[in-house]
């Protein structure tokens, strides 16, 4: 019966970033099959095996299918079916108590990696009710590459892989696995094919350095360092562009003197990089016109991350690659309403003094929680109380850092609502429980605020099962229960329209284009300078002092000081069947990946009488877990790679879904954390390690 297959496009969502157009094929209102669309201009017919899964989430049978209530204890695993009514008056009721009793901003407003729209309408929904605490993880995740973008460059500078490049640097970044941001790894193999050289900073043999020039397997947690000694090699070797240099950027000389103690020679100690591949990456570099840094995850995973992030755009910038095409560019928006104006961000003029963590002096702009302050302010009541949350498409028990100090934080609130679209970990021990309607299943639009210049068009393909609301929905209902009925719909679609309203077009329109994407210009600073306080590239920041920032990019020792106690270096990676702690319960991805396995070399698996699929206890000075040991040489003998993400769902309720058995962050701490971001060390930990 193929023929009364009907295909209709939309993009894929809630596997990663989102970023593939796909044909879904629908029969009756059923997705029957699933395709990656030739047209897609990111991803040209490529899907991979998480999109082609996704339609599975929907007809799942341990899907939520209505709201939830609590019976008996937290985390006890009972409770009662409740009207959808009844659970925004319940949840409106307990909002507004706490906020009578102690303030606005003793109310939390928590999202994990941005989904889609949802996260604006959550920002909206915290600016309008008063609070200025959006809790999530751009700690880990972005801010601190956006950010210190635009302290020194005045932008967020992402790799363009849309036009020619010579060289792509893969700093941290496991491209062929993660797709990470929609820079959908197609678009760099195509170039690859066309002769486009690729670098490799990764302590993991990656699928893409078989076919790299240059493969640099430092020690997790130097990235800092490593990013020094290229710049040394670049200006002691006059390989930089002397005429951006002189034209464009500020503290040129300062720099150069500053950058002069880290030889290779002595960052070869720091990182385990030989100092010769030191001087070929750098001048692999420095020599092609453009290259592009695609960077990773692990710029943000340790407590350097602001200089890690401020080295690397030193670099771009006088390599000449800043703002080229084939390099790292400001990418354009397209004419849609802005982030600030959609989120209402006007309605909270003092947020930056008010947010949980202001005592602490992050950097300027870093516009959400870092979650270890929000558990701060829960468990010591400190700076002030926060004692309420609502959590969507998020699962902190396992994202954020030191787990054991979450899970004492979410059950000591007194009022928690996660919406999800199964039972998690985290949503076991909430008083209320939304099942969320979920991607294919409302209209969206993906991308949005990310930075990379284009939206995507996600329309509707099924109706959702009925007792499931859209996430944005969801917000306007309670948005109009806490907050002033003015700042809501009687339909929450108006939402999205209010985004497209100054392109001129509706929903169906931006559907039937796909997508909408801002004009491509570079080199703006030619006509308007670099938008910092010197209009130039700051590589000596100008407003250091004034921020308490170290005006250089500084290495000043490893994330954690070396111990022998624990002689082993741990790091992390994601997997490419799953989105972090996400879709364990699809069959079809846990058939390709069954148990959290980590990686480790064979000479060290026989140092410690390890074989091949033996349970294997790995403890650092924070706890202790259990993964399944894969032996390999794709790491170093001194290094493990454990997987990040894993509960089980097939686990006990009462167990919260046997949540502490294998999950990564019961390993790191948050007792050290960057000042400029908050950023707890995630990789480059010490750890040690035997058979269970
Ligand atoms: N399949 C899948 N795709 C995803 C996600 C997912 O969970 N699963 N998550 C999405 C999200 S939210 C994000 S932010 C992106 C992140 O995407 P990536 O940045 O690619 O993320 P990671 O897998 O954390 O790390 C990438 C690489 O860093 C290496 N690495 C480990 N430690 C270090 C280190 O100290 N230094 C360096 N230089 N490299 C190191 C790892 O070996 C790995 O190959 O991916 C997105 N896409
Ligand atoms: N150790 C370690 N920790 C990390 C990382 C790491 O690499 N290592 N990576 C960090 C990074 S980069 C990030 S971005 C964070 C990610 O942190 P989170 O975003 O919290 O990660 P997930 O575990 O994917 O949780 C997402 C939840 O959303 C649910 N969900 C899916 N679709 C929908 C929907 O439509 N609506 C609703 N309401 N829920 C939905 C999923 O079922 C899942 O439970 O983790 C960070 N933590
Ligand atoms: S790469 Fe990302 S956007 Fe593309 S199909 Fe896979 S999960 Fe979806
Ligand atoms: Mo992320």
């Amino acid at each position: 019966m193929k023929g009364d297959i009907r295909w209709v496009k939309t993009h894929c969502a809630r596997m990663d970033h989102g970023g593939c157009a796909l044909l879904a094929g629908l029969r009756g209102n059923k997705i029957v099959g699933i395709k990656g669309d030739p047209d897609g201009f990111l991803n040209k017919g490529y899907a991979c095996i998480k999109g082609l899964a996704s339609p599975d989430r929907l007809t799942h049978p341990d899907r939520l299918r209505y709201p939830l209530k609590r019976v008996g204890t937290k985390g006890g695993g009972k409770w009662k079916r409740i009207s959808w009514p009844d659970a925004i008056r319940e949840i409106a009721n307990n909002l507004n108590t706490i906020k009578e009793k102690y303030g606005a901003k003793a109310v939390a407003f928590c999202q994990g990696m941005p989904k889609g729209m949802e996260h604006f309408v959550l920002i909206r929904l915290a600016n309008t009710f008063g609070s200025p605490n959006l809790v999530g993880p751009q700690d880990v995740c972005h801010a601190p590459r956006e950010i210190t973008g635009i302290h020194t460059c005045g932008f967020y500078p992402v790799a363009d892989l849309h036009h020619p490049t010579k060289l792509v640097v893969l700093w941290g970044s496991n491209i062929t696995s993660t797709n990470e941001e929609g820079e959908i790894c197609g678009l760099l193999l195509e170039q690859v094919r066309n002769g486009t050289q690729v670098v490799v900073v990764d302590p993991r043999k990656t699928a893409l350095t078989k076919k790299a020039a240059c493969w640099l397997q430092l020690r997790p947690g130097t990235d800092n360092a490593l990013a020094l000694a290229f710049l040394n090699i670049v200006i002691e070797e006059g390989l930089y562009d002397k005429g951006f240099v002189e034209n464009w950027t500020h503290g040129f000389d300062a720099l150069a003197s500053h950058v002069k103690d880290y030889t290779p020679e002595r960052i070869a100690e720091v990182t385990w990089v030989a100092p010769e591949l030191i001087r070929e990456g750098a001048r692999s570099y420095a020599t092609s016109h453009p290259a592009a840094i695609q960077w990773g995850n692990p710029i943000e995973h340790n407590v350097h991350t602001f200089d890690t992030a401020r080295a690397l755009i030193c670099l771009m910038a006088i390599c000449g690659n800043l703002d080229v095409p084939g390099g790292n560019i400001q990418a354009n928006e397209p004419d849609i309403l802005g982030l600030g104006k959609f989120a209402r961000a006007d309605l909270l003029p003092s947020k930056r003094k008010e947010m949980i963590h202001a005592y602490h002096h992050t950097i300027p702009r870093l516009m959400t929680v870092p979650p270890a302050f929000f558990r701060k302010a829960v468990l010591e009541e400190f700076p002030y109380p926060v004692k309420g949350a609502y959590m969507q498409c998020t699962n902190p028990l396992l994202a954020y850092a030191d787990s054991h100090q979450t899970y004492e934080a979410l059950t000591k609130l007194e009022f928690l609502a996660v919406t999800d679209i199964c039972m998690t970990p985290t949503a076991s021990v909430a008083d209320i429980v939304l099942p969320a309607a979920t991607h294919f299943e409302f209209n969206d639009i993906g991308h949005y605020g990310l930075g990379h210049g284009y939206i995507l068009a996600r329309p509707k393909v099924v109706d959702p099962p009925d007792g499931c609301w859209p996430d944005i929905k969801i917000l306007n209902e309670l948005g109009k229960a806490i907050t002033s009925r003015e700042y809501w719909y009687d339909d929450y679609n108006q939402l999205l329209e209010e985004v497209l309203q100054p392109h001129g077009i509706s929903y169906t329109e931006f559907a039937e284009q796909g997508y909408l994407r801002g004009p491509e210009r570079f080199k703006k600073y030619l006509s308007n300078g670099f938008r910092t306080p010197t209009g130039k590239v700051e590589l000596k920041l100008s407003q250091a002092e004034k921020f308490n920032l170290p005006p250089l990019p500084q290495f000043d020792g490893l994330p954690e000081e070396d111990d022998p106690e624990y002689p082993l270096v741990l790091t992390c990676s994601k997997s490419k069947y799953y989105l972090h702690s996400s879709y364990r319960w699809i069959k079809r991805l846990r058939e390709k990946r069954p148990d959290p396995k980590v990686e480790i070399h064979p000479d060290t698996a026989l140092k410690y009488g390890m074989t091949e699929g033996d349970a294997m206890i790995i403890e650092t000075r924070y706890g202790e877990i259990t993964q399944i040991a894969h032996l390999t040489d794709i790491v170093d003998p001194r290094v493990i790679n454990a997987s990040h993400g894993w509960w089980f769902p097939e686990g006990k309720a009462e167990s919260l879904y046997e949540w502490e058995k294998s999950n990564f962050n019961i390993l790191t701490a948050t007792e050290k954390l960057g000042k400029e971001f908050g950023t707890p060390n995630l990789k480059g930990i010490g750890c040690k390690i035997r058979r269970k």
